[in-house]
């Protein structure tokens, strides 16, 4: 599929995601959407890809929300398949076997908030801004906010968000728990990519579990998320990375993971 809303390529094993509509500041259409749905597709195909990061394109935006002239031409049913292909979207980048880091390099808001929340974490640059503004459209989140935001910041915090829809900048993002890191805008790419590029080099079968472990486990009470844990350890154990790891260890040299699921 040739991409005209995205750009989509890879930097060794990690593949790269930029939304690429910077005059309306990346927001997000239902192209957008099948363009993302298909480089998922791609990446989940293709094994040389061990960690993902997603962008925007231009100075201003990671992803300032939905296209809010494409929602203003729906029907109250048109808008409830939006909100579905949104949000089971940004499950299936939730539940990538690989981490996705959202690099969110200005406004990421509505929908780029969820998009961002949906990724494993998010490091910001210092003029990012954050929010949820839907109620200043007479709407509420529908690509998962509601739901996913109290667990980033608390119930009473994602309230307060939603309801003035005001923005907060990156250092309060930090200080609430969106956003794990802040760089000056300059680094921030770098950063990201060492990062992405540092996690990609570990097991893949290790990376799968402690995905499925976190994010599945948050979900169910602690023993049951602990019995998904020694399930997953016990998987770890039958991965050519774990020999690879504690061979490595024991003959004092660096690992060397191959990323093979099996
Ligand atoms: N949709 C469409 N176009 C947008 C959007 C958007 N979300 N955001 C910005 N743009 C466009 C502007 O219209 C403008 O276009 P043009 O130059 O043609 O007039 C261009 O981008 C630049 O924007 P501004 O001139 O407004 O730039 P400023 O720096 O002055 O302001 C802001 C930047 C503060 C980001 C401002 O543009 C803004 O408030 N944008 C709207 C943000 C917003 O409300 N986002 C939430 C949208 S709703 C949503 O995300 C719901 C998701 C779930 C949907 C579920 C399906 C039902």
């Amino acid at each position: 599929m040739a991409y005209e809303d995205i750009i989509f390529e890879k930097e060794g094993s990690v593949g790269i995601i930029r939304f690429n509509r910077p005059k309306a500041l990346n927001a997000i259409t239902e192209n957008v959407l099948d363009e993302l749905s298909d480089a998922v597709n791609a990446m989940e195909e293709d094994e040389s890809i061990r960690a993902v990061v997603l962008t925007g394109e231009g100075e201003k935006a990671f992803v300032a929300g939905a296209d809010i002239g494409y929602l203003a031409k729906l029907t109250p049913l048109g808008l409830r398949e939006f909100s579905s292909k949104g949000q089971d979207l940004f499950f299936r980048i939730e539940g990538l076997s690989f981490p996705v880091i959202a690099c969110v390099n200005g406004f990421a808001l509505g929908g780029g908030l969820e998009l961002a929340m949906s990724c494993d974490f998010i490091y910001a640059s210092e003029n990012a801004k954050f929010g949820q503004p839907e109620i200043n459209l007479g709407t509420i989140p529908g690509f998962g906010g509601t739901q996913r935001l109290p667990r980033f910041v608390g119930k009473a915090m994602a309230k307060e968000l939603c309801m003035t829809g005001g923005l907060i900048g990156a250092n309060e993002a930090k200080e609430i728990g969106i956003v794990n890191k802040v760089y000056p805008v300059e680094e921030l790419w770098e950063e990201t990519m060492k990062t992405a590029k540092s996690i990609a080099s570990k097991g893949r079968v290790a990376l799968k579990g402690l995905k499925d472990c976190i994010h599945r486990g948050y979900d169910v009470d602690l023993r049951d998320g602990c019995y998904m844990e020694r399930d997953a350890f016990a998987v770890c154990g039958s991965s050519p990375d774990f020999n690879e790891g504690v061979g490595a260890f024991l003959e004092k040299r660096k690992p060397e993971f191959k990323g093979r699921l099996s």
